[in-house]
């Protein structure tokens, strides 16, 4: 009788050996929880997220996926290498967004959804691993979504103008503008340039964009390339630029549009050894005194320039302006200012003749890059033109509405004398 027992729990204790996973081996996968069985993920802070942990013996792609009543599946996490777990249990937080899917029959406007939630409605969890022999092992539980926030932050309408820029302060195409229509508050927007070698450059949101940050509506971006402020623009060429949105429960949507860069960096324009070669210091009344110096394009971008041409001889009445070549904003000019000027710097001359400078194709005329030129001109004095004689005159090389930097300001003066009869 005893021994018939013991032969029976024998048998017993057998069949308990073998009945456990992979010939006596632990569970490759173990302890799965979810913290809750019904979430309101509507970012209301009540009841939006299920914490989900598990217990992993050996490495193992663990996949974490939901299954809806009719058994299409929405992917959460997706053969992700883990290592065993340690001393706790892997735990990650669920708020109902899984990666982006559409609806059958639904078309997105223009954009893409990377993370969107579930619909609302009841779902067979799945929490599946895959060690390196490729034994699979996974738990299934339910599920309850309800209440679910799944308007998406829609990117409407984006779009960049002009498609190809030119970032190089020469007053033409010089920023990009960027419009999107964002269809619901969110958490962040950002628009980025992304390059063939993968680097990404930001771009700011303009500081008069219609709609506040993380406000519902029309948003712009203003972008310089960082040329303003000085830096080198990212290199000529084609880049994808990118917007992306996230909301309060994670939906991430992206768009995507196209801009090109040319003749982009930061111009260097010098008047060389701050020199001028002045032809007299002293002049009857009714002569002119002329000037020549080389002008260096010491940049990689072209230097735009207007007229007149070197060798135009202003009458001291006259000015830029009164000759027909009023500023125009981008454009490098050499200038003459004497103190008793009324107008600053009144007398400019192009930065090159067209021996050195290049046309484009919609008839701007640029000094290439890494050329000199040399520009001379004259100053027919009329009348002495204000009180002081000798004044001093000197040269400049203008940025026009942008700058006369320090080192192209007030170069070479001459103290120049009118003999008045
Ligand atoms: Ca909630
Ligand atoms: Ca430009």
């Amino acid at each position: 009788m005893k021994t018939h027992l013991l032969k029976l729990l024998l048998l017993a204790t057998t069949m308990a050996l073998f009945s456990l996973p992979a010939c006596g081996e632990r569970a490759l996968l173990y302890d799965v929880s979810f913290s809750s069985s019904r979430i309101t993920p509507n970012a209301d802070h009540d009841n939006d997220i299920v914490r989900i942990q598990y217990r992993l013996s050996r490495r193992a792609a663990l996949s974490i996926y939901f299954l809806d009543a009719a058994g299409n599946r929405y992917t959460f996490r997706s053969k992700e290498p883990r290592a065993p777990s340690g001393d706790d249990p892997y735990s990650v937080y669920f708020s109902g967004v899984v990666d982006g899917y559409t609806l059958p029959g639904e078309s997105l406007d223009g954009f893409s959804v990377t993370h969107r939630m579930l619909p609302d409605g009841a779902y067979t969890w799945v929490v599946e691993a895959t060690d390196e022999s490729g034994q699979t092992e996974q738990q299934r539980g339910t599920l309850v979504i309800a209440d679910a926030d799944r308007a998406l932050p829609e990117l409407l309408n984006f779009s960049v103008t002009p498609p190809v820029f030119t970032p190089n302060r020469d007053g033409i195409s010089d920023r990009a503008r960027m419009n999107v229509f964002v269809s619901k508050d969110h958490d962040s927007l950002t628009v980025y340039l992304l390059g063939e070698d993968g680097i990404r450059y930001h771009v700011a949101e303009d500081e008069r964009s219609p709609s506040l940050p993380g406000e519902a509506g029309l948003h712009t971006f203003d972008y310089d390339a960082g040329v303003d402020l000085g830096a080198e623009p990212p290199p000529d060429g084609h880049y994808v630029v990118w917007v992306e949105a996230q909301d309060a429960v994670g939906q991430h949507t992206v768009a995507t549009t196209s801009l090109t860069i040319e003749n982009g960096g930061v111009p260097k324009a010098y008047i060389l050894n701050g020199e001028v070669e002045w032809s007299a210091s002293s002049i009857l009344l009714g002569e002119t005194i002329y000037f020549t110096l080389t002008v260096e394009n010491d940049s990689a971008t072209p230097l735009r320039t207007s007229g007149p041409p070197p060798g135009t001889v202003y009458g001291n009445e006259q000015n830029y302006a009164t000759v027909g070549e009023t500023i125009q904003s981008g454009v490098f000019r050499v200038a003459i200012h004497c103190e008793n000027a009324l107008v600053n710097y009144p007398w400019r001359w192009a930065i090159g003749d067209e021996s050195v400078l290049i046309e484009s194709a919609d008839g701007y005329r640029y000094l290439p890059p890494f050329t000199r030129a040399t520009v001379s001109g004259g100053i027919r004095f009329d009348s002495v033109m204000g009180a002081r004689n000798p004044q001093y005159c000197w040269a400049g090389l203008i940025h026009e509405d942008v700058e006369i930097a320090q080192v192209n300001d007030r170069i070479d003066p001459v103290f120049l004398f009118i003999q008045v009869p």
